[in-house]
């Protein structure tokens, strides 16, 4: 477990290194998105960060799911993006990163 959290930090660490880029896929749960005009404004506050490749809303389960070059950004810039638009998110899931039963 301690060598997983070092790789993390080491992961993080190497943000402005281009190399090696590891492509991740996750599901952010948006508050505030109450109409299909929300949509283009969570999608655009998404789309302008570097690293980000694919962006696709939900309006109607709340989500946006984003396609991203975890070299460039991570999860804290996508959910800071989508705040300062003024729609609130939150990890709810990380497809491209499994997890292992006990
Ligand atoms: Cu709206």
């Amino acid at each position: 477990m301690k060598f997983i959290k070092a790789a993390v930090i080491a992961t993080l660490a190497a943000t402005s290194v281009p190399a090696l880029a590891a492509v991740r896929t996750v599901t952010l749960a948006v508050d505030n998105m109450t109409c299909v005009t929300c949509v283009p404004m969570v999608k655009k506050s998404l789309s302008q960060i570097r690293g980000v490749k694919r962006v696709a809303v939900s309006v109607e389960a709340k989500t946006a799911t984003v396609v991203y070059d975890d070299k460039a950004t991570n999860v804290a810039e996508l959910v800071k993006a989508t705040t300062n638009a003024g729609y609130p998110s939150r990890l709810k899931r990380s497809a491209s990163q499994q997890r292992r039963a006990r």
